[in-house]
């Protein structure tokens, strides 16, 4: 059976110690283009900078966190924008496909293909254990990298326009994901994540 014979089904992908799952196109009452160009315009979007290895830097993209709580990573702290229409409209497709409430969104737009976040687990206290974290993607496919924590076995994801990934179960625990740079010329994504602060 083709990925594509089920729309409207987050289609499972196997993998060890945690929990991967797919929607090629979550439906919306919206074309994803129209969703892209409100995501890019509505949105206030900052470069934040964070301290690695104790230097600053800008990060290699621009964010936006909403939601009804504050959010700690990497020494930055993001107070919540208030949620708008767009992203209370896309939350509900989001908890329709999947099962599952969220309380916040993090957005994260890669301008080109500069643009990049490193490799990292979702594992801050205030996710708690074992998070369920809904990817929304718009505009430019980029590829998801996932890389096992022991063994570095790699899984490489494009996720394109439209498109809802699933991370749940022990994946944060074991597993490392990012979004490499890329030789190619490539035009601006928009990707959200929901997430439920506890
Ligand atoms: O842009 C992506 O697909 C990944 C985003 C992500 O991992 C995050 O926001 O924690
Ligand atoms: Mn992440």
């Amino acid at each position: 059976m083709d990925l594509f014979d089920t729309p409207g089904t987050l289609v499972p992908i196997p993998i060890m110690d945690g929990e991967l799952a797919l929607l090629p196109q979550l439906a919306l009452p919206l074309s994803n283009a129209a969703i892209l160009a409100r995501l890019l315009a509505e949105t206030p979007w900052r470069a934040e900078s964070v301290v690695v290895y104790g230097k600053r830097h800008l990060q290699p993209r621009l964010t936006a966190w909403y939601g009804d709580a504050s959010y700690t990573y990497s020494g930055l702290r993001l107070e919540p924008l208030p949620w708008t229409a767009l992203l209370l409209e896309l939350r509900a497709a989001v908890e329709a496909a999947c099962g599952h409430r969220f309380n916040s969104v993090l957005l994260n737009r890669y301008r080109n293909e500069r643009d990049s976040m490193g490799m990292h687990s979702d594992d801050e206290a205030e996710l708690g254990d074992d998070p369920v974290i809904a990817s929304l993607s718009y505009g430019t496919a980029r590829t998801f990298v996932l890389r096992h924590k022991n063994n570095k076995q790699t899984v490489r994801l494009p996720l394109e326009d439209g498109s809802l990934l699933l991370m749940s179960g022990q994946l944060q625990k074991h597993w490392l994901h990012g979004i490499n740079k890329s030789t190619r010329s490539l035009g601006e994504r928009v990707n959200c994540t929901f997430r439920y602060i506890v």
